[in-house]
């Protein structure tokens, strides 16, 4: 049966109370990207970085799943082919909805990563500067989230998932970062159809086949009663 992969970014869980980045008021409004989500913003003040994503994890780890959430969970449920789920989100949403083995290309809040030896392993609540890393054990412990710059997780797995795909789906994202902006295009190069689901169009939006708009949680689980329906 039929492939389907699903690209989520910050606005599918912005109605979950999680900031998207570019919207007004998103957090690169209140951050300047190159302080807090490259490596060399971390190299000269990892306090401020820390500090940030501490704030970020304290609020995820209180956001809830929404209908959004819930409902791409039903699909990769109910759905005869395979459904993947594709996000660049560093929440637990997806999960805390039920869906299962969702690819983080950004890595994810619930993580810590050794800036030197590049052991992984469970974040605590509160990571602080000079923690040392239980492997290496040089003080070099950063969040295992993925910045401007470096390679995004599980791009193999990703770039074989969308060669597969009969319908590529990207919801609540903005179109301005690679390569997942460039997904689309994989998709429609393997013969997928493309659709957007967004509150406003992204940068990328004239790509796609169909493009849906409206908050996340009223669109999503219409398209999936929508595609449920045409089985
Ligand atoms: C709603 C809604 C509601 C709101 N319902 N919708 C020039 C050209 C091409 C590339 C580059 C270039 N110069 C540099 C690059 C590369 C660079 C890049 O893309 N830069 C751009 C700025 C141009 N990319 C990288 O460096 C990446 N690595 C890389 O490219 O490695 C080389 C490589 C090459 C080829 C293949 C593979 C690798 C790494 C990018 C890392 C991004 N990291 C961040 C931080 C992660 C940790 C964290 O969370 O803090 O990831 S930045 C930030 O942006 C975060 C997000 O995942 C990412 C995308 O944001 P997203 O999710 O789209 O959010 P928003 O806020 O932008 O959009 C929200 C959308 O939701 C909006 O459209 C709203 O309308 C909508 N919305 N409410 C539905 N209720």
């Amino acid at each position: 049966m039929e492939k389907i992969v699903i690209l989520t970014g910050a606005g599918i869980s912005a109605e979950s109370g999680l900031g998207t980045f570019r919207d007004e008021g998103g957090l690169w409004a209140q951050h300047r990207i190159e302080d807090v989500a490259t490596p060399e913003g971390f190299a000269r003040d990892p306090q401020l970085v820390h500090g940030f994503y501490n704030a970020r994890r304290a609020q995820a780890a209180k956001a809830q799943p929404n209908e959004a959430h819930e409902a791409i969970a039903r699909l990769q449920r109910d759905w005869p082919g395979e459904v993947v789920i594709v996000t660049q989100n560093v929440d637990s949403l997806h999960e805390g909805g039920g869906a299962r083995d969702v690819i983080h290309m950004h890595g994810t809040l619930a993580g810590a990563l050794c800036a030197a030896c590049n052991h992984h392993w469970t974040a605590p609540p509160e990571m602080a500067v000079g923690e040392p890393c239980p492997a290496c054990a040089a003080p070099t412990a950063r969040p295992d989230v993925v910045w401007f710059g470096e390679m995004p997780y599980h791009m193999d797995d990703i770039y074989d998932h969308l060669a597969g795909a009969r319908l590529f789906a990207a919801i609540g994202t903005s179109g301005q970062v690679y390569p997942a902006a460039a997904f689309v295009h994989e998709a429609a190069m393997a013969g997928a159809r493309t659709v957007e689901l967004n509150l406003a169009p992204s940068t990328g939006a004239s790509s796609f086949d169909e493009v849906i708009l409206g908050p996340a949680t009223e669109t999503v689980p219409r398209w999936v009663d929508r595609l449920m329906g045409q089985r």
